[in-house]
């Protein structure tokens, strides 16, 4: 130690009435520069949460707590090998007392435009729990070391050794002048920061002068971040630090999943959300690549009246994206047709107690299945995939059918391999089978690959027409309504006709609209005609 260094212990200040307060995080690590007010660990009381900021900049030297662990007021947290001069420390702030003179802006200053108040400049925000809670929020004490008035109009600090050079509002180098940015994240938030580098999201921070580049066009292939939800922001699960991190960088903790104590943000959560971001990896709940879209608003939806969040199934989560994918990704045109099934209707009720006999339960959506067999086969192109590789297109030389069912858990698609082989009363074993399997959770993975065409159908619940979203790498689904007795003209005059409303979402960009419409008028004629679907199958 040279003759201008000492050791200064960091101890916890005065907190009130709170004892044996939990540390859910420490935010410096041993031979790590800070200044001074940077934060040194996060503690978490029943009523607010709080970073123990250190009065002295330095090397760390030693660090006497662990995350995990509990502090009372006057507890050693830190050792700081400081360089200046003895008593050039900030004073820990007593009960009730305001910080220091001179820690605070001058009366009447405003921060310099481009600028927003450092974080610590707000009231500490209310813990989660108690917001969560739907309690009022509760602001942390303003004695608390979390709120330190002292960062006043300067920015605080940022962690890290690097942030010790980063040029800061308010000094010289880091003065911002109008329409750039201050240290603030807002700059950041408004055009959304470069992919950071692997150390550290903070550290790829652009200096002051470059900050005017919007960086998502410097660097291609970079994505805006979604704007900040503030008031689920206030609300997030995430100590002050964090989110004054999350600021700077124009993070929405909001989205951020925590992987702390109790679900708390981190700062690793945050860089990990930048990174997966900006690589087009995560984004909104869907799943699909940032900056693709304009964001849909993050609504509080709690400040309109009580809510509840559910947490999305297994199922959802993983059918989700893939259906944004699908939405997004292929223009979609539906068709409609109505098929006249009277007399299949006819030849299905004649047949479906002997088929009950043996097992089967002879639906329509078994004939619907063959009908749709006999059409992929007269329509080739129908029972194609768009070449991932190149401007080709797949014909695939087997038929296996997906149709959509409904589960307790969610949506799944059993798919009916080599459908062109079986008959329509295979077909239906296979659909109650497989039904059966989907319902109680017993479907390998095996069973939901390689459908060439998907059928959903929700003729069995309701429903006059929808439009079904294609299961792609597919060119086309069938979405089936519930057949009804309709007046149709016919012969000269009006009759019963039991007609069943169709629809086929097909994608433009393989399948024109005339052959769309051949397809369905193909479709309707062949369900009009039971004795072809009831043939025997080679
Ligand atoms: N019109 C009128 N009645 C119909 C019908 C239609 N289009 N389709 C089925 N029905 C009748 C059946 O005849 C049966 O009546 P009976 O018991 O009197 O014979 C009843 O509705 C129930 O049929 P089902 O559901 O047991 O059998 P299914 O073969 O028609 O359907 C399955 C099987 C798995 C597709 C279905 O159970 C299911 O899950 N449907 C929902 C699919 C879905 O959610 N699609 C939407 C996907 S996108 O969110």
């Amino acid at each position: 130690m040279n003759a201008a260094e000492r050791l200064v212990e960091v101890r916890v200040p005065d907190m009130g009435n709170f004892k044996d307060v939990d540390i859910i995080d420490v935010l410096v690590k041993p031979g790590e520069s800070i200044e001074t007010e940077a934060p040194l660990v996060t503690l978490e009381t029943e009523k607010a949460t709080m970073d123990v900021p250190s009065t002295v900049g330095g090397v760390v030297e030693k660090i006497h707590v662990a995350k995990g662990g509990k502090v009372s007021p006057g507890d050693l947290i830190a050792t700081v090998r400081s360089q200046g001069a003895p008593g050039g420390e900030r004073q820990q702030p007593a009960e009730g007392q305001q910080p220091a003179e001179g820690q605070q802006p001058a009366e009447g200053q405003q921060p310099t435009e481009g600028q927003q108040p450092a974080e610590g400049q707000q009231p500490a925000e209310a813990t989660d729990d108690a917001a969560s809670a739907g309690a009022a929020p509760t602001t942390a004490p303003q004695k608390s070391p979390s709120a330190p008035a002292s960062s006043g109009a300067t920015a605080p600090p940022s962690r890290g050794t690097s942030a010790t050079s980063a040029a800061r509002p308010g000094s010289a180098a880091g003065k911002p002048t109008t329409g750039q940015s201050g240290r603030a994240g807002k700059a950041t938030a408004s055009t959304g920061p470069a992919a950071p580098s692997n150390d550290s999201a903070g550290e790829a921070e652009p200096a002051p002068g470059r900050r005017s580049v919007p960086r998502a066009a410097a660097a291609p292939g970079a994505t805006q971040l979604p704007p900040i939800n503030e008031p689920g922001f206030s609300r997030a699960h995430a100590g002050p630090s964090v989110r004054k991190f999350a600021r700077e960088l124009g993070v929405d903790l909001t989205r951020v999943s925590g992987t702390g104590f109790k679900g708390r943000v981190t700062h690793e959560d945050v860089k990990a959300f930048v990174k997966k971001w900006l690589s087009g990896g995560t984004g909104p709940a869907s799943g699909t690549a940032a900056g693709a879209l304009p964001a849909i608003p993050a609504v509080d939806f709690a400040q309109f009246g009580p809510v509840e969040t559910q947490p999305l199934s297994r199922i959802q989560r993983i059918s989700g994206p893939r259906l944004h994918a699908s939405w997004v990704n292929i223009p979609h045109v539906t068709q409609f047709e109505d098929a006249d099934i009277t007399e299949l209707e006819d030849a299905r009720t004649k047949l479906k107690q002997k088929a009950l006999q043996e097992g089967i339960k002879l639906t329509p959506l078994a004939f619907i299945l063959r009908a749709c067999v006999k059409a992929l086969q007269e329509f080739p192109i129908f029972n194609a995939s768009l070449d991932p590789a190149g401007p080709n297109l797949i014909l695939k030389k087997y038929v296996h059918i997906g149709f959509a069912a409904d589960t307790p858990h969610g949506l799944l698609v059993p798919v009916i391999r080599n459908a062109d082989h079986r008959d329509v009363y295979e077909i239906a074993r296979q659909l109650g089978e497989l039904s059966e399997k989907a319902r109680t959770g017993k479907l390998n993975p095996q069973e939901m690959q390689g459908g060439c065409f998907t059928i959903s159908s929700l003729g069995g619940i309701g429903g006059t027409a929808f439009t079904p979203i294609i299961n792609a790498p597919e060119v086309a689904i069938l979405g089936v309504s519930r057949s009804a007795l309709r007046p149709v003209y016919r012969d000269g005059q009006l009759v019963p006709r039991l007609i069943l409303p169709f629809s086929l979402s097909y994608d433009h960009r393989v399948i024109d609209g005339a052959t769309a419409v051949r397809f369905t008028t193909f479709l309707a004629e062949t369900l009009a005609d039971p004795r072809g679907l009831l043939e025997a199958v080679p």
